[in-house]
């Protein structure tokens, strides 16, 4: 028996280690002595892929992905700046993309190893913060908008006023996003979201800080939860992370209030020092194609860019029939980017450290 064990452990490590020396031979990064690991490591937001993708790309390419998740892009930013732990790719919004293109903190892509781009839809190439996708390739898009309880609510929420009733007092999460959550308050105030006028920066401060006490938290990327387990009743959130929820929690909605949201693509890219920069193409590459693309749409429920996805009817149609996913023309007239806004993005870092000191959550 003993021997017939030690035979099966041999013959699977017999097989074993020439497929592993295959795929490291196939996936050099053309180091000195070609013998560049085929391991792969990806640094996403959470909830943000099928893991289905992962595992056909292990198989497909004879790789090991290694997943690590973040929950802002400060947070993704922070550590690339530190230095590239060994992260091969990553996924960060247009308007982080501009800044860290700035700060030469991405690889600049061989587009000639990500023929796929051509299937992206011609809206969501070429985008301001990466010209000509020298760094970047769109990944999915999504609205920040009100996940709610209906029965909490008593009824349908249309606006974000509404959500800073003293009804809902202690029962709000609030995302942990300067950038998006101070830009949907100048947007319920009338002003850009990508203003650098300080006295409307501290109107939006001073609103929030006057509705405080319906603040249960500031929740970093997790708020769909906390609604999902009746911690609170109203989750400012991602949509299709409330998408998520949804599947499972009948009582929960998602709506783009009327007064206008942020609207964000994010984008796949390489960070500088990235140890395999070619495996990390292939796997560009393998999701720009289209039913990868929709897998990982209908299972995250975020918009798709990826035009051949959508005319060869990959994408869940119940999805592309949902305004909060795809919104209809009228919705989207008042959808606006988060633009890159160099040094003074600290103006809202500022506002918003002196936010967080004066509601104390
Ligand atoms: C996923 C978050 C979506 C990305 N949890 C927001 N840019």
């Amino acid at each position: 028996m003993k021997r017939l064990l030690v035979f099966v452990l041999l013959f699977v490590l017999g097989v074993a280690i020439p497929v592993g020396c295959a795929a490291n031979n196939s996936t050099s990064t053309g180091g000195a002595n070609g013998d560049a690991p085929s391991v792969l490591s990806i640094y996403n937001w959470s909830d943000y892929i099928d893991e289905s993708v992962i595992t056909d790309f292990e198989s497909q390419f004879n790789a090991t992905v290694e997943y690590d998740t973040f929950d802002s892009n400060e947070a993704m930013l922070a550590k690339i700046q530190q230095g590239n732990p060994g992260y091969d790719i990553i996924v960060p919004t247009g308007d982080f993309v501009a800044g860290m293109i700035a700060e030469g903190l991405l690889e600049e892509l061989d587009l000639g190893n990500i023929p796929n781009l051509n299937n992206i839809a011609e809206r969501f190439l070429d985008p301001p913060f990466d010209p000509g996708n020298r760094y970047s390739v769109p990944y999915q898009w999504g609205t920040i908008g009100i996940g709610y309880n209906t029965t909490a609510a008593g009824g349908e929420i249309t606006s974000w006023e509404e959500i800073f009733d003293a009804k809902y007092a202690g029962r709000v999460a609030l995302m942990e996003d300067p950038r998006a959550m101070l830009g949907v308050i100048l947007m319920t105030l009338g002003y850009d979201p990508n203003t650098t006028d300080p006295d409307e920066l501290k109107a939006a401060k001073d609103y929030l800080i006057e509705h405080k006490d319906v603040i249960a938290t500031f929740a970093p990327d997790t708020g769909e939860d906390l609604l999902n387990q009746g911690e609170v009743d109203i989750a400012v959130e991602w949509n299709g992370d409330v998408f998520q929820v949804m599947e499972e929690n009948d009582e929960i909605e998602y709506v783009i209030p009327e007064e206008g949201t942020i609207v964000w693509v994010d984008n796949l890219a390489i960070p500088k020092d990235a140890p395999n920069k070619e495996l990390a193409e292939k796997f560009i590459n393998f999701v720009l194609e289209p039913e990868v693309s929709a897998m990982i749409s209908n299972y995250i429920k975020y918009g798709n860019p990826n035009e051949a996805a959508l005319e060869q009817k990959l994408i869940d149609q119940e999805d592309l029939d949902n305004p909060g996913i795809y919104p209809p023309p009228e919705t989207f007239k008042k959808l606006k980017y988060a633009n890159d806004l160099g040094d003074d993005t600290q103006l809202y870092d500022e506002v918003w450290t002196e936010l967080k000191v004066a509601v104390g959550k």
